[in-house]
């Protein structure tokens, strides 16, 4: 199986490798594999596809132990576009509030959208003849070990069985059409659109249905939303993280850009969780006093971001600093809230405060075009 490690990628740590990607390749509706964002928290394994299995059981009528072969060949197979998302998403946003000492300041660029062919995994529970009552859960095994979790463990997860129960759950062995690569989580992958990446577990063995929610370190104890005066190391402390809370990104221009004093195109991203689409995305060009809607550049899909652009005239403003703000609305009218402090969290998650990127405009600029946009 591939390893594609771009120099393009922004990384934070090379073992296990973290790396975000470029905020170029956050301009496209899918984003090529070799700029799709890896998030690792311990060593990437390396499975032989012929020797992988996954084990589904639990509360099951017939517990299932299946080849990738099997896989792909007893079940309906499925093509879902979906955008995965980090919890730590911009997490420097946070960090700017207070330090948040031992996880990466990751940017914009812990997300990407990759078109995802698998087998449904409601299919492969239904099969096994698994419940799919309220309150049962379905937890998923995965053979990396995490030294970061306490006791150090393999990294793991869960989704309520309701959840999993939706198409657009899938067991994964290709993205974008190709061999999921060993970095994504090949041979078979989870992909649970609009819910944090945490949940989406790579090198899937095992599938169980049960009672509760996984009592893994990075489902009990890790990505849970905690209030800033407890102890993140604390198992069931806070949140726990599932679906995720519509954002957005300014992607272009970059903070700290010097630009023309004329129009300019401002372009970026937006994204709701589970369930919900972009409705609206608005830019101000003067710190969020004024606004004004950008242009939906792609269509509504379920499970995929939304690209956006604005034009914005600086033909006035040349010498001095501009604050272009943005702020998106999903199809149940939650926005974006406006502040990052009141948001800060202990481990620095769920960051979905309106994109703040300051840039200057520069003194000699051109002449502004009369017809402007
Ligand atoms: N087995 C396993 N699955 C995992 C992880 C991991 O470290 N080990 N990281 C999770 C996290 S936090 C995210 S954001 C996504 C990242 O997927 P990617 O590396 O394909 O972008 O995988 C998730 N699945
Ligand atoms: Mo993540």
């Amino acid at each position: 199986m591939t390893e594609v490690k771009s120099a393009a990628m922004v990384v934070h740590e090379d073992d296990p490798y973290n790396a975000e990607s470029p905020p170029t390749a956050l301009a496209e509706r899918v984003t090529p594999t070799e700029l799709f964002y890896s998030r690792n928290h311990g060593p990437v394994p390396d499975l032989d596809p012929d020797d992988w299995r996954l084990e589904i059981g639990g509360r099951v009528a017939r517990p299932l132990s299946l080849t990738l072969d099997q896989l792909q060949a007893r079940f309906q197979v499925h093509r879902v576009t979906a955008t995965l998302q980090c919890a730590g998403n911009h997490r420097a946003g946070l960090i700017a509030v207070r330090d948040i000492p031992g996880e990466a300041p990751w940017g914009d660029g812990a997300v990407g959208t990759a078109t995802w062919t698998g087998a449904r995994l409601s299919d492969v529970l239904t099969a096994a003849g698994a419940g799919d009552g309220p309150g049962l859960h379905v937890a998923f095994d995965a053979p990396d070990i995490s030294p970061l979790a306490d006791p150090p463990q393999p990294f793991g997860g869960s989704i309520p069985a309701e959840r999993s129960r939706r198409g657009d759950v899938l067991l994964a062995w290709a993205m974008n059409d190709e061999p999921l690569p060993r970095l994504h989580g090949g041979p078979v992958r989870v992909v649970v659109p609009g819910y944090i990446g945490a949940r989406s577990v790579k090198w899937v063995t095992g599938v169980t249905v049960q009672d509760q929610p996984s009592a893994n370190y990075f489902q009990a104890t890790a990505y849970r939303l905690v209030p800033p005066d407890a102890d993140p190391a604390q198992p069931g402390a806070g949140i726990s993280l599932g679906a995720f809370a519509v954002t957005s990104a300014i992607t272009e221009p970059r903070a700290g850009d010097v630009v023309a004093a004329a129009p300019l195109t401002v372009r970026g991203y937006a994204v709701a969780g589970d369930g919900r689409q972009v409705a609206r995305v608005d830019l101000s060009a003067d710190g969020g006093r004024s606004w004004q809607q950008a242009a939906l550049d792609t269509d509504p899909e379920p499970g995929v971001w939304r690209l956006w652009h604005a034009a914005v005239d600086l033909s006035g403003g040349g010498g001095s600093d501009v604050e272009l703000v943005a702020r998106a609305w999903d199809d149940t009218a939650a926005v974006q809230p406006d502040s990052a402090a009141d948001l800060w969290n202990p481990k620095g998650y769920a960051n979905n405060a309106r994109p703040r990127t300051r840039v200057t405009v520069a003194a000699s600029g051109a002449q502004p075009p009369s017809a402007a946009g």
